[in-house]
Parts: C-alpha cells; sequence; structure tokens
C-alpha cells in the first residue's frame, strides 16, 4: 500500500496540472487594483527601475516637474506637473513648488488614481518636487480609499538644508499615509563610499524596487502558502513607520543564510525590535521544505513583540532551485528609535538654533544615529 506521503505528493502533480488550467474568468475575478507611483528624481528612478525588472499586477506612474528626467524615466503614464510654473525645469529644491504643481495637476492625479486598492508611492525626500508632491498624491490615494504606502529616503547628512525639509515632509507622509518605509541614503555613504553616485543610487533604487515587485506579487501571483491583499492589508493599512529587509542564499542551510544575509544588510541596519507587524515573504524553488520556511520567519521575527501580528507567505517558482529570497516589512517601528533625536521640524531647527528649513547649518548631532540593532542582530545570528 502506498504510503500517505507517496499519495500526497501524486496528488499534488495532478494539482499543479489543474492550476494551469483555471478558467479565465476566476483569474480576471476582483484583482485588486495596485499602483505604484514615483514622486520627483528619485521617485522616477525607483519607477524606471521597477520597470525595467518587469512588475505583474500592478501600474506604474512617473510624477515630475522636470521634463527632461520624466522622458528618461520607463513607466506605464508619465505626468509633468506643474508645467506653467515651472516651465518643465524642476522645482530647484522648493516643496512649495512640488505640492503647488501637484495640486494644480490633482485633477489628472485623481483620474490615474481612481479606484485603486493599494497606491506605493516612492520619494527622495528634501528636494522640490517629491518632497512637495508625495503628500499630495498620499491624500488623492487615500480619498480614493487606497491602502497607501510611502517609501521614502531620507538625504545625506552633506545635503545639510535638505534634512529640514526632509523631516518636515516625512512628517507630512506619516501624517496622511498608513505606512511610511524609511530608508537612509547616508549608509549609502557609509557603506559604498568608493562607488560612483549613480551606482550608489541605484542599489538602493535596486532594493526598494524588489520590496515592492515582492509585496505585489505576493498579492498577485499565485503562492504555495498565500498571502491575498486582506493579509497585506492588515500589516501595512496601519503599519506606520517600518523597515524592510531584503535577503538571498543559495545552496546548503539556506534557511540560516538568508535570515543572516536579512539582518547584516548595509543598507537596511535598524532597530525593529519594537515592531508590532510582519509581512515575511519567501520566494524558494521546489526544494524548499516547510521546516525551512517556517525557520526563516521565526528567527526573522524572534526579537520583535509578542502580540506582534505576522503574516508570511511562501512562493515557489522553478527558478529559484537551490535559492531562497526573502523580503520582509516590519511595521509600528518607534519613529524615534529610527531617525534619532529629531522628530518634529522644530525640534531640528531648535537643536540647530535656526529658523525656516532653508538654513546650511550643519545638524549639531546626527539626524541618524546608528542604531543598537548590530548587538541585537549578532544574537539573532549566533542563534543560526
Ligand atoms: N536612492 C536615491 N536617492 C536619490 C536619487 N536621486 C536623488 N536622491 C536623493 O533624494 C533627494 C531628493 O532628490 P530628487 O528626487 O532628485 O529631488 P526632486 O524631488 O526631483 O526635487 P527637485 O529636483 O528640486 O524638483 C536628494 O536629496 C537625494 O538625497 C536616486 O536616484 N536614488
Ligand atoms: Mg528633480
Amino acid at each position: 500500500m502506498k504510503s500517505i506521503v507517496s499519495k500526497a505528493q501524486a496528488y499534488l502533480e495532478q494539482e499543479k496540472n489543474l492550476r494551469n488550467e483555471v478558467d479565465e474568468e476566476i483569474k480576471d475575478f476582483e484583482l485588486p487594483k495596485i499602483v505604484v507611483v514615483g514622486c520627483g528624481g528619485s521617485g522616477n528612478n525607483t519607477i524606471r527601475r521597477i520597470s525595467q525588472m518587469g512588475i505583474t499586477g500592478a501600474t506604474t506612474i512617473a510624477i515630475n516637474t522636470d521634463k527632461q528626467h520624466l522622458l528618461r524615466t520607463k513607466a506605464d503614464k508619465r505626468v509633468l506637473i506643474g508645467r506653467s510654473i515651472t516651465r518643465g525645469l524642476g522645482a530647484g529644491g522648493y516643496p512649495e513648488i512640488g505640492r503647488k504643481a501637484a495640486e494644480l495637476a490633482r485633477n489628472v492625479l485623481e483620474e490615474l488614481l481612481s479606484n485603486a486598492d493599494m497606491v506605493f508611492i516612492c520619494v527622495g525626500l528634501g528636494g522640490g518636487t517629491g518632497t512637495g508632491s508625495a503628500p499630495v498624491v498620499a491624500d488623492i490615494a487615500k480619498k480614493q480609499g487606497a491602502i497607501t504606502i510611502a517609501f521614502a529616503q531620507m538625504p545625506f547628512k552633506v545635503e545639510r538644508a535638505r534634512i529640514g525639509k526632509a523631516i518636515a515632509g516625512l512628517n507630512e507622509l506619516k501624517e496622511i499615509c498608513d505606512t511610511v518605509v524609511l530608508l537612509d541614503n547616508n549608509k549609502l555613504l557609509e557603506y559604498y563610499p568608493n562607488l560612483p553616485i549613480d551606482a550608489a543610487f541605484s542599489v538602493m533604487d535596486q532594493l526598494v524596487a524588489e520590496t515592492i515587485k515582492g509585496i505585489v506579487s505576493t498579492i498577485a501571483e499565485p503562492s504555495l502558502v498565500n498571502i491575498d491583499f486582506a493579509d497585506v492589508k492588515a500589516i501595512m493599512g496601519h503599519g506606520g513607520v517600518s523597515v524592510m529587509l531584503v535577503g538571498e542564499a543559495k545552496a546548503q542551510e539556506k534557511a540560516s543564510a538568508v535570515v543572516r544575509d536579512c539582518l547584516s544588510h548595509p543598507l537596511l541596519d535598524v532597530d525593529y525590535r519594537g515592531a508590532t507587524g510582519a509581512l515575511v515573504h519567501i520566494t524558494g524553488g521546489n526544494d524548499l521544505t516547510l521546516k525551512e520556511a517556517e525557520d526563516i520567519v521565526e528567527n526573522l521575527t524572534f526579537s520583535i513583540s509578542d502580540n506582534a501580528n505576522v503574516i508570511w507567505g511562501v512562493r515557489i517558482d522553478e527558478e529559484f532551485e537551490n535559492l531562497v529570497r526573502t523580503v520582509a516589512i516590519m511595521t509600528g517601528i518607534k519613529h524615534k528609535e529610527f531617525v534619532g533625536s529629531c522628530e518634529t521640524l522644530e525640534e531640528w531647527e531648535k537643536e540647530n538654533k535656526v529658523k525656516g528649513s532653508t538654513n546650511t547649518k550643519e545638524p549639531k548631532e546626527r539626524v541618524f544615529v546608528k542604531s543598537s540593532a548590530k548587538e541585537k542582530r549578532n544574537t539573532i545570528i549566533d542563534r543560526l
């Protein structure tokens, strides 16, 4: 008599064939509308990267006041905003111009985002177009009833005056968006000081692009352990300030290796101990075992709150033979733990004894403190 395991395997083979025969009507039924918007130069670069990689299940929109930059950006839809005030030449570092440009294009943006269920907004904070327009886009998306998630990159410390503008922009985004995934460009300087600036930026853009693509494919493509739109909504619908982790590992010991890779990624080195939610998505080949997948989730979420809402999914992709990739978003991070001592523009101005966000004085203290996450990470890595 066949063992239960071999019978189950035989059925699995039959089911694989069945999956390919899904009725077209069912396939198209109620797919959520997901839109990824890139605001300003940095946001456009992320969109260009996502478009190059190819994304199924989401449309991409690039918006900018800078015509030249927009022309270089590949997206499903490109929108030149504020042409009457900037003549297509950019917002020159003034967020108020970026905001006005977006407000003038509100009708067009409303139409593009109509009935959206989930909107991702990519922005490098500190400049004019992105910092000013991203909150307007977020506001439009929220009013359409969409879950609104921003991926915001904080500027380099040497960009000085831009830090104040970025904090102001970040606070606006925090007010409007359901989740703001924060990234720190300063880490590029710390870890890739000798890379040409374009190449360094492209590392950050790649990480953001892969994470968004990971979340979208989680929802849009069938998975073995499925995460559906409602699951993502449960975590990202009130995620607050969040961080992301990305890792990849090959061959032997891939479960512990991928966790180690996630936790030691130099650009994503932040303290997520207080996280109140986690969304973990694993992609692996047919060789990925249930135990390996569970170990990855267990080790990645080991240090977060006991009551945290943890949702995980697994997708099998034949091209991932002996390879496993993990993308995780940890939500509900305390802003202060992440951004250091300055939570508001007022605090930052007080600390630096300046008024207005156009100062050029260097902050007395690093705005981004190096987190103590490393120690904790080492503890987790030791466990592996
Ligand atoms: N990761 C990443 N960050 C970028 C990139 N380009 C710029 N930045 C960062 O994002 C901040 C804002 O820059 P931009 O996006 O070029 O500014 P903008 O929104 O186009 O604003 P204006 O040009 O003033 O209209 C900068 O201060 C940089 O710190 C990029 O390609 N990738
Ligand atoms: Mg620009």
